[in-house]
């Protein structure tokens, strides 16, 4: 079939389902200018998961994970919502029973006009108490990259005197039972997955594409390139999201 058709008998599904589900990872939010993570260009190509994204990372260098948060948060400010997040925007005004699930930190789903987020990772614009006494904090959306958790002043500390951190799951942390159960029950009664931008190689996020094709979805699976998750696909879009899903939202 040619592209074209692919599109068409795909937006005829995502039409006639009750219920779909769109995960998204970093690849949506790259042609807004915000680097992914394991590309040719990702952020683990020039630093270390283990020193960055880690409570015990935390524990031993706090100034370093907030100097690389803080920079990302720089980045992540100046960077505008691209077409791939407005389709998608879209797709919850037309499709009534549609559920966005992202692993992305970034926001850009909600700027672009999203709501109901499935946040699986977090949010880079919060902190919250790394001691774990429930204080969360916004940090502000300031394009330099401060706020009050940036800029290269002191740490910022919570009213109990602990340190803030990042509101963002970790290696080896739980995600927060709601979202991931919000995300299961999501992909366990969708008609179509449509996994976008992810290599699929992150736990439990890559196993939900899996889940939703075990209770019968179609899954979709829309990256630039392969993944471990490609094999398990019923449809495959290789090209951006940001061309991808303006196309398929135009025939919806
Ligand atoms: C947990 C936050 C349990 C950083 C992030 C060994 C085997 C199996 C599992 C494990 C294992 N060892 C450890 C684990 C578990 C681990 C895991 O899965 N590790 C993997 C790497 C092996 N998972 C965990 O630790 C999770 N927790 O399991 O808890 C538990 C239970 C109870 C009690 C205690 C503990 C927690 C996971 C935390 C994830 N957090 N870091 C930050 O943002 O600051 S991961 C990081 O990766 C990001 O959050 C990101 O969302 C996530 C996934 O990455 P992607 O979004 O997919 O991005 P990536 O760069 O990889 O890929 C981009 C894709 O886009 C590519 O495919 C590319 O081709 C494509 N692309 C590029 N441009 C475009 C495009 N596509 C379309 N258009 C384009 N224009
Ligand atoms: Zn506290």
């Amino acid at each position: 079939m040619t592209d074209a058709r692919v599109l068409d008998d795909l937006a005829a599904r995502l039409r006639s389902a009750r219920a779909v589900a769109a995960m998204t990872g970093a690849g949506i939010s790259a042609e807004s200018g915000v680097p992914t993570f394991r590309g040719a260009d990702g952020l683990w190509r020039t630093y270390s998961a283990a020193d960055l994204a880690t409570p015990e990372a935390f524990a031993r260098d706090p100034d370093l994970v907030w100097q690389w948060y803080r920079w990302r948060q720089g980045i992540i400010g100046r960077a505008q919502p691209n077409a791939g997040h407005v389709a998608l925007a879209r797709f919850q005004s037309r499709l009534p029973g549609f559920t966005l699930i992202t692993q992305n930190v970034d926001g850009l789903h909600q700027r672009a006009g999203s709501t109901d987020v499935i946040e699986l990772h977090g949010n880079i614009w919060r902190a919250r108490c790394a001691r774990g006494c429930g204080v969360v904090r916004e940090t502000r959306a300031d394009p330099s990259g401060a706020g009050p958790a940036g800029g290269e002043g002191p740490l910022p500390v919570c009213p109990c005197g602990a340190l803030l951190r990042p509101d963002i799951v970790w290696f080896g942390e739980a995600l927060d039972p709601r979202h991931a159960g919000a995300a299961t029950r999501a992909a366990e009664a969708c008609e179509v997955f449509l996994a976008i931008g992810t290599s699929a190689l992150v736990y439990p996020a890559a196993g939900l594409p899996l889940v939703a094709g075990r209770a019968g979805a179609v899954v979709v699976e829309i990256n630039v390139d392969d993944t471990p998750l490609t094999p398990h696909a019923d449809i495959v879009l290789r090209g951006t999201a940001a061309g991808l899903l303006p196309a398929l939202e135009a025939r919806l």
